[in-house]
């Protein structure tokens, strides 16, 4: 379903990656677009291109004239959506969709579309070199990096899709044909008023699907089954708890497949991913390839051959017997607790971060079991120390170095180092993947000799 925005005066929100992407895509498509940012000129880098294509320019705010007359507003996942402009755009009836609506309209083919509090990235990656062992041509990207609307205009079949809460907010027709729902705990509650409104923006990823469509469900997360409870796909479950009749469960040292006459077995041991949130995770990833005829070796063998994506739990090192993990995309407060599980006392574990106004209460026992050491970074460093206190030796640190150089003189042999900030990063990087980074280059300078730091 084809759009013609042709001489359609369109402003975009937002000039950063979606933004950018679809300014490209609505000048290609000949209309009259408007980038319009609330960073100044000198905040945002990279630009003149753009320019030169024909796209105007708004920094420094929102023009009310410009989106007065405007017929069309799109918006980037990070620009909420009740901020006034908008508001004002609604009340004189000019449509206000998100890049994931508008580039869906464009595509043919498959679409795989995969949200949950957690497990996105590694459930979306897992399905794309599922597709690509099984020699198909799929995109892969959405809220894991490269936008949607980069995928139109390209020969793909597949389309293998993270979508945030934040995207979904901003679907109108959208439907795709598998829609993954992970888990739901808290997250993002410093742009949503509260949980129900932030799962009513992650049950919107069912809300057009169509008998023939199929939700990929986890059966042990009530919150899962409550947010597609009005769906009318058909509803496919997998399950790290109970063994399914029907469905994807995991038994002991398997991962079980039962569908229709056929009872499949992958053997757990043989992945090189660890934990049980990512069996759950290669359990939702395999679900829709089988559905679509993949040989169950094929999907299997690239599950088995993933190593895991950076900043995931990602070991970096060995110092003094302590193992160092980067898992800087653990960004909320539950992927923290399935970061802590998969370790044996004591951690030192690195925090903090912006402060999302998550509940911290569910860290306090796994933080009691397994953390000897407790070093806070960040804006969220003060509301942390506060509710953890007393449960195990707490600092605080002014930069990643210091955080760095603390935790090296805390951890002991046998014992781990693990950076899972359970916060954003926008309070002191452009991303979770610079900090990171920082994180393990400033773990690499004190396991380089000295007058290799020095750079002598
Ligand atoms: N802005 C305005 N007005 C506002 C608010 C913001 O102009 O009222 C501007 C900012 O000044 C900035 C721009 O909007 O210049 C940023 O837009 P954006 O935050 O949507 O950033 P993008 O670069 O387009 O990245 C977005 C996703 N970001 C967010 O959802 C915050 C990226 O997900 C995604 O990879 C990318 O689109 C491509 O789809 C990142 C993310 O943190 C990884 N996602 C959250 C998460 O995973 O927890 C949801
Ligand atoms: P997302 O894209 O949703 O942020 P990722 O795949 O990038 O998810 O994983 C981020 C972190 O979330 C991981 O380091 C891990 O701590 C946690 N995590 C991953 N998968 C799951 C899952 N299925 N359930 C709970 N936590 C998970």
């Amino acid at each position: 379903m084809k759009s013609n925005y042709r001489d359609m005066k369109i402003v975009v929100i937002g000039a950063g990656a979606s933004g950018r992407s679809l300014a490209r895509f609505f000048r290609a498509q000949g209309a009259r677009v408007v980038l319009s940012d609330n960073r100044a000129a000198d905040q945002l880098q990279g630009l003149a291109k753009l320019q030169e294509s024909g796209v105007h320019l708004d920094l420094g705010g929102h023009t009310p004239e410009l989106f007065a007359a405007a017929d069309l507003v799109v918006v980037s996942p990070g620009v909420p959506l009740d901020i006034p402009v908008l508001g004002h755009c609604r009340a004189q009836g000019i449509p206000v969709l998100g890049e994931v609506e508008i580039a869906w309209r464009e595509l043919s083919g498959t679409v795989i579309g995969i949200t949950g509090t957690n497990g996105k990235s590694t459930v979306t990656t897992l399905v794309g070199e599922m597709l690509k062992n099984w020699g198909q041509k799929v995109f892969v990207g959405g809220n894991l990096g490269t936008p949607l609307v980069d995928a139109v205009g390209n020969d793909y079949d597949w389309f293998a899709v993270e979508l945030s809460s934040f995207q979904l907010e901003a679907i109108d027709a959208f439907r795709p044909h598998y829609a993954v729902l992970l888990n739901v705990t808290e997250d993002h509650l410093d742009r949503y008023p509260d949980m129900d409104s932030y799962i009513t923006a992650k049950a919107r990823i069912f809300e057009n699907l169509q008998d023939e469509d199929v939700a990929v469900l986890n059966h042990d997360d009530p919150l899962v089954i409550q947010a597609a409870a009005a769906t009318r796909a058909n509803k496919v479950y997998f399950s790290s708890r109970t063994a399914l009749d029907a469905g994807m469960s995991l038994c002991d040292d398997k991962i079980i497949w039962r569908w229709q006459d056929s009872e499949i077995f992958f053997p757990v041991a043989e992945l090189q991913l660890r934990g049980r949130h990512n069996q759950e995770n290669v359990m939702a990833a395999l679900i829709p390839l089988l559905l679509e005829g993949c040989p169950a070796e094929v999907a299997w063998s690239a599950a088995r051959n993933f190593p895991g994506l950076p900043h995931r739990m990602e070991l970096v090192g060995e110092l003094h017997g302590a193992c160092w993990y980067n898992d800087s995309k653990g960004t909320n407060i539950g992927s923290v607790v399935k970061s802590l599980a998969g370790l044996e006392k004591p951690v030192v574990l690195i925090a903090g971060g912006k402060d999302k106004q998550g509940d911290l209460t569910c860290l306090v026992e796994p933080i009691r079991e397994k953390v000897a050491h407790l070093v806070l970074i960040g804006a969220a460093a003060e509301r942390m120390a506060m509710t953890f206190a007393g449960l195990c030796e707490i600092h605080r640190a002014d930069s990643m170095h210091a955080a760095v150089a603390l935790a090296a003189r805390m951890s002991c042999a046998g014992g781990a180092v693990l950076l899972s900030p359970g916060c954003s990063s926008y309070d002191m990087y452009r991303n979770y993947e610079e900090r990171g980074n920082d994180f393990t280059t400033e773990f690499r300078a004190l396991t380089l000799p000295r007058d290799c730091r020095d750079g002598s």
